[in-house]
């Protein structure tokens, strides 16, 4: 049995949500299949402060969620998208936090959504904006994407702008005596896996399980003080944004 599965930026009532990726998963939680002693979602489960923005699908996502706080703990972590979450999130039946600290095999561990990090959003609103709709676009007319992904993944703004998230993560969380820090926001995942530098510039780990707008969706295990970046196998259609 997981410690914890941690889950991020499902931006539910945004068009490219892909919530039918998010509900198989969550099911699997749900039936025991992926049994775990408790569910972070790592902030941004909204896409928008505006509730009327959450079509049917998206509503069903929270009441499976609110079946499923029955019988495992769920920890809402505030993300920069969730606005007035707190009401919801009580609505539910899961616990909202700023950050979440849990302990696995002797670990310490944090668990917070990076926004805090995240300065090029304060100082460069409307470019924020224009690179998500460029990115929707992209998502659009390449509904496999692979585009979409592989320009997130060229542009230097946005590669500096996850950077500095992990950079300013880590030190935070090095200053107060974490072993490891979870990181959502970015959309980008991060594990040592995909940096074997990253263990040895700072004592603390860094992780990010990226996010739910596109496929493959990620997420990040956490077992015995073992953080562990995986990918949701889906062989469906991807929701494409419209
Ligand atoms: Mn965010």
């Amino acid at each position: 049995m997981h410690d914890a599965i941690i889950l991020s930026d499902l931006h539910l009532g945004g068009d490219n949500a892909q919530v039918l990726a998010l509900r198989t998963f969550l099911e699997s939680i749900h039936n025991g299949e992926r049994p775990t002693r408790q569910l972070i979602l790592n902030g941004d489960v909204f896409d928008s402060h505006d509730f009327r923005r959450l079509k049917k699908h998206h509503w069903r996502i929270l009441s499976l969620l609110r079946r499923m706080s029955d019988d495992v703990p769920i920890v809402w972590i505030n993300g920069n998208h969730d606005g007035p979450a707190e009401v919801i999130s009580s609505l539910i039946g899961v616990q909202f936090a700023e950050e979440y600290e849990l302990v696995s095999g002797q670990r310490r561990i944090l668990v917070l959504h990076g926004h805090q990090f995240d300065s090029f959003l304060d100082d460069h609103p409307l470019l924020t904006r224009a690179a998500e709709v460029v990115y929707r676009m992209l998502q659009r007319v390449d509904p496999t994407f692979q585009m979409a992904r592989r320009a997130k993944r060229a542009s230097k703004t946005f590669l500096r702008c996850a950077e500095l998230v992990r950079e300013r993560a880590t030190a935070y969380a090095a200053r107060r005596g974490f072993d490891a820090v979870c990181c959502g926001h970015t959309h980008l995942e991060a594990g040592p896996c995909d940096d074997p530098l990253s263990t040895e510039q700072t004592p603390v780990e860094y992780f990010n399980g990226g996010c739910w707008t596109e496929l493959p969706c990620g997420y990040l295990t956490i077992r015995d003080g073992h953080i562990a970046l995986h990918h949701f196998v889906f062989d469906a259609e991807p929701v494409a944004a419209v």
